[in-house]
């Protein structure tokens, strides 16, 4: 039997549609039923495990799974609670689920500073990242652990402020809570098992890894065409926003001007268009890629 690589990522929540998205522009379907724990890819030896995103990181330590995608926030959080800490690692930050743990108390405060937090009782589902800041930044607060819906704590009288993870701050709002201070930003991570794998199945990661370096850097990737005058070359190539050497080529009937081609790895912008076009660009062209391999 060939092995087979065994991934996980989150069942429903913030982090599947990403986690989807992403395999499926490494070129991978996933095959699953309905309500189904356990998914099969057809275009690579890979078979997909949907879990709860707490059981992720302790999955792969235990080789459950030998890959997985996870919160940076939960990873770090299990890290330092001392679970099973050696057995885990991250490979690499995937760009998606951004968000941000932070400090919040009543819209009234006056804050300014961690010391500020002297003696309060901070509700978080995060005690570990939460103590390790407070001691960092000097304040002598005590984080209270809660589970879920820790933004009410402070209403309830349970707390004094939380430390919770935000993205629009809508949440922490309507609760009548505003962030002060952020004690840990995160993002979708990929993590693997510490073990070497086999090396059928190391072959199989490699291929993996490479796909999803492959999109992570043609995300925001274009390949960008223009006119110029010869002489501009240089300048041009110097301003183009994370570009490696360009093609220039010859115009037929215009040897005062030149095509520029290159493919630009950060986004290109209106202003740095202008920009261009002061430097002499014409019919400039921006293209999105779609894919893309070193
Ligand atoms: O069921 P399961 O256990 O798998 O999922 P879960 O409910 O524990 O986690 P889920 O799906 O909510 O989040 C999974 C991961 O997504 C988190 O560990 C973070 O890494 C990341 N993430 C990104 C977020 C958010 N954005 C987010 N906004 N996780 C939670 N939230 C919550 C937050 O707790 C708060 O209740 O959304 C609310 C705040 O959102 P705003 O937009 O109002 O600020
Ligand atoms: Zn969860």
């Amino acid at each position: 039997m060939t092995e087979r690589l065994r991934i996980a990522i989150q069942k429903s929540g913030r982090l599947s549609d990403g986690s989807m998205e992403l395999l499926k522009n490494c070129g991978l379907k996933v095959s699953r039923g309905k309500d189904r724990l356990y998914g099969r890819v057809q275009e690579m030896p890979i078979d997909v495990m949907l879990l709860r995103d707490d059981d992720i990181p302790e999955f792969v330590a235990d080789q459950a799974c030998d890959i997985g995608i996870v919160g940076e926030n939960v990873f770090e959080e299990d890290r330092l609670g001392g679970a099973r800490e050696d057995a885990a690692e991250e490979v690499m930050r995937l760009g998606f689920a951004r968000c941000r743990l932070m400090i919040a108390g009543p819209k009234e405060w006056d804050y300014d500073g961690p010391a500020h937090l002297n003696g309060m009782r901070i509700a978080t589902s995060y005690p570990g990242l939460t103590q390790a800041w407070l001691e960092r930044e000097g304040a002598a607060a005590k984080p209270v652990m809660m589970k879920g819906s820790v933004e009410v704590a402070p209403r309830l009288k349970v707390a004094d402020a939380v430390c919770d993870i935000v993205s629009t701050g809508a949440t922490l709002d309507a609760n009548g809570l505003k962030p002060v201070a952020t004690v840990f930003s995160s993002q979708a991570l990929l993590i693997r098992n510490k073990e070497p794998f086999p090396t059928e199945k190391q072959t199989i990661f490699d291929a993996l890894i490479k796909r999803i370096n492959g999109v992570i850097t043609s995300r925001d990737a274009k390949y960008v065409m223009m006119n110029a005058p010869r002489t501009a070359v240089e300048a041009i190539t110097e301003y183009l926003p994370g570009a490696d050497a360009p093609t220039v080529l010859d115009l037929v009937g215009a040897p005062d001007k030149v095509a520029i081609h290159a493919v630009c790895r950060e986004s290109v912008f209106w202003d740095q268009l202008e920009e261009l076009k002061k430097l002499g660009a014409s019919a400039i062209l921006v293209l999105p890629i779609e894919k893309m391999m070193a």
